[in-house]
């Protein structure tokens, strides 16, 4: 769909004045939305789920591990597709806050992608590079986005989600070094066209939801706070004529799944100026890993 054509429809939560912002600024921070309870459910799994990381030595399709994670000292960089392993993760998912604040970005008929839960570990936890999220799946148009949501409160120095407004409408950058290799990050040389001048890092308080465009160029810094991580849980969500391209590096059962609206029985086709990303049918770590290759 068109942000002309989503804008028609009248909004759910969102006034028509952000939803105006979130299409001419590429991103939006909402604070005070979530229901307290379900953060605190969410909180609980997450605590559950760092103890089950604890006995493993490496890194598996669930489990992103910091290269020292040990028994004693966890230390995780991502739980992939958590909706795949815990309920609470799905019905957060598809709950009416989030699915009514991706009707307003979207439209009526939504489809889910997939999901991830960024820890960004204390002491050290690894930064992430400038990327757009396109080029790592691309869809038949960019009606595309991720929300966010902080489980935490989340400082400066834990190294919150960084955007760069309005870069959505800019180009789709090349995720590949000179050599042809895929690194998930705008080269070092790329990004001196970028106006990372203009970024803007979103910290607040544990429940404040993030939402970027697909387009956006985002990152964020090491989190260098002693002692909290900073899970950031993320849920990525297509208008249903927005069709995936390429395979989803992170499958789960809810592929393309309808979480608002019917599915569309029409494919809204846009050029995309892009590379496409190599096969992930071969295989998919995380971004942390591939960026942290530093290729
Ligand atoms: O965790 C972050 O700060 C950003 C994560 C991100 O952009 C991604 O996983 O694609």
């Amino acid at each position: 769909m068109t942000p002309e054509s989503i804008l028609k429809n009248p909004p759910k939560v969102l006034k028509q004045s952000l939803r105006k912002k979130y299409f001419s600024e590429g991103f939006l921070f909402l604070e005070n939305m979530m229901d307290k309870s379900m953060l605190r459910r969410l909180h609980l799994k997450i605590g559950q789920a760092i103890e089950e990381s604890r006995v493993l030595k490496s890194s598996n399709k669930k489990f992103d591990l910091e290269p020292d994670h040990s028994n004693e000292l966890p230390r995780l960089r991502r739980l992939t597709q958590p909706v795949e392993y815990y309920k609470i993760f799905w019905e957060f998912a598809k709950s009416s806050i989030i699915t009514d604040i991706a009707e307003d970005l979207l439209g009526p008929d939504i489809m889910f992608h997939h999901s991830k839960l960024n820890f960004k570990w204390c002491s050290g936890g690894e930064e992430v590079k400038w990327h757009q999220d396109m080029p790592f799946w691309p869809h038949t148009n960019d009606s595309v986005l991720t929300i966010g949501l902080y489980i935490d409160d989340v400082s400066t120095e834990m190294g919150p989600l960084g955007v760069i407004p309005r870069s959505h409408l800019g180009p789709i950058f090349d995720h590949y070094n000179q050599e042809g290799t895929w690194t998930g990050a705008i080269s070092p040389k790329r990004r001196k066209s970028l106006n990372l001048q203009d970024a803007v890092y979103l910290e607040g308080e544990a429940g404040s939801i993030t939402i970027h465009h697909c387009r956006t160029i985002h990152g964020s810094k090491p989190n260098t706070h002693p002692d909290q991580y900073r899970p950031l849980l993320l849920n990525t969500f297509s208008s249903a004529d927005a069709l995936p391209i390429t395979i989803n590096p992170t499958p789960s059962r809810y592929d393309r799944y309808i979480v608002r609206g019917r599915p569309s029985l029409n494919v809204h086709m846009e050029p995309y100026n892009g590379k496409l990303p190599p096969d992930w049918s071969k295989g998919y770590t995380s971004i942390f890993a591939l960026q942290q290759k530093d290729l």
